[in-house]
């Protein structure tokens, strides 16, 4: 993997860059929609990259090795081969899936951690090494170092032991990473994951040791999990000030359109998060002009396009009131439509934002469009 900067914005940290992987080129800051079990729920491949526009997805190895299994992946000749995506794809760890998904009789040691499947109860057993060998299996270009994501609120003594947990796994992690190789031919690199709550002093260390290890990106997790903003920005902008600055930086599950810009404002370059498809199966849409809830009554007897600025066949072809009878009826078509149209705005968002941190107009058209996004239609 390779990390250009191509420009860096002079009225914040923004940056705009571009990243080379051995399935194709990512231009940064970019959002990855997410693909947990190997599909972007209720979108097509082609419809990713010809109307959204992705140039990244995200899978999850706890759902991928519960479901299809690694035998069948490494049969299929890995997960881009299984999917037909055959551009850049991240596999998060399971680092959070396991604490998020698998509440019920997990348990936490050194060695690693002993879960229930979500889906049949059966019992397995996760270890920095193992995570890094059934990443290597599902073969995604960027997999992600097994970490505690600690819940808020969290007590400061916790944070830290379990931070401390993190960075020795973390160590576990590289070991069984840079001992093994790729299955299937091209180049994977593995990214670590920053942690310490909402301290700055455990924030401070944990981003030293995660730039002392030396990868080629880094990542910042435990974070949108239910704390103020303003402490996740404080948080994001101390950890940004101690990661190597010629390294991408990877805000993981963030987040509403405004975390996103106030990010890139702060440093970060990725972003991942469900919000755009689980929003657009409940109806919540994201336009230039606004966010719309098209369940409401006023959209009923709309004819006009869901979002015209927008460009793209689905924002422009279909209709708020074609839209709010899909939803209203819980037609799959319209999960469909919601989940490319509210993906095609994120990657609008952030291809914009490129463009404005180029053009030196970012801080300018960040206030503008944040001001747009106040508005509830
Ligand atoms: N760790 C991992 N994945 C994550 C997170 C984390 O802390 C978060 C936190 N927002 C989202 N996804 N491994």
């Amino acid at each position: 993997m390779k990390f250009d900067i191509i420009h860096k914005d002079s009225g914040t940290k923004a940056r705009a860059g571009v990243i080379q992987t051995d399935h194709g080129t990512i231009q940064t800051p970019i959002f990855m929609p997410v693909g947990t079990a190997g599909t972007v729920k209720a979108v097509h491949q082609r419809e990713l990259r010809d109307d959204i526009k992705a140039q990244i997805i995200l899978g999850n190895t706890y759902h991928l090795y519960l479901r299809p299994g690694l035998d069948i992946l490494e049969k299929a000749g890995g997960l881009h081969r299984f999917n037909g995506w055959d551009r850049p794809i991240l596999t998060d760890s399971g680092g959070y899936q396991v604490y998020s998904l698998a509440k019920t009789g997990r348990k936490i040691s050194e060695e690693g951690v002993k879960f229930k499947s979500h889906i049949d109860g059966s019992t397995h057993f996760f270890t920095p090494e193992g995570v890094m060998d059934i990443q290597r299996r599902i073969g995604a270009d960027i997999i992600m170092a097994f970490d505690e994501c600690t819940p808020y609120p969290c007590d400061f003594s916790y944070a830290r032991t379990s931070m401390d947990m993190t960075h020795r796994w973390l160590k576990r992690c590289c070991d069984r990473f840079d001992n093994t190789q790729s299955i299937y031919g091209y180049q994977q690199t593995l990214f670590p994951i920053v942690q310490g709550s909402v301290y700055k002093d455990l924030r401070k260390q944990s981003a030293e040791f995660i730039a002392s290890m030396e990868r080629e990106g880094n990542a910042i997790g435990g974070l949108s999990v239910g704390e103020p903003a303003e402490d996740m920005y404080e948080m994001t902008e101390l950890v940004c000030g101690i990661l190597p600055a010629d390294k991408p930086r990877y805000l993981m599950g963030v987040g509403t359109p405004e975390n996103i810009l106030e990010s890139i404002a702060l440093g970060i370059d990725m972003f991942d998060c469900v919000m755009p498809t689980r929003n657009a199966r409940h109806g919540i849409l994201y336009t230039t002009e606004g966010v719309i809830n098209i369940k409401n009554e006023k959209w009923k007897d709309d004819f006009s396009p869901i979002d015209e600025r927008l460009g793209g066949y689905v924002s422009t072809s279909y209709t708020k009131g074609y839209l709010r009878h899909l939803i209203k009826s819980e037609e799959i078509l319209g999960a469909q439509i919601a989940s490319v149209h509210n993906l095609s705005f994120y990657l609008w968002l952030v291809g914009q934002a490129r463009e404005q941190i180029i053009a030196g107009t970012f801080l300018l058209w960040k206030a503008e469009i944040l001001r747009k996004l106040m508005y509830r239609l």
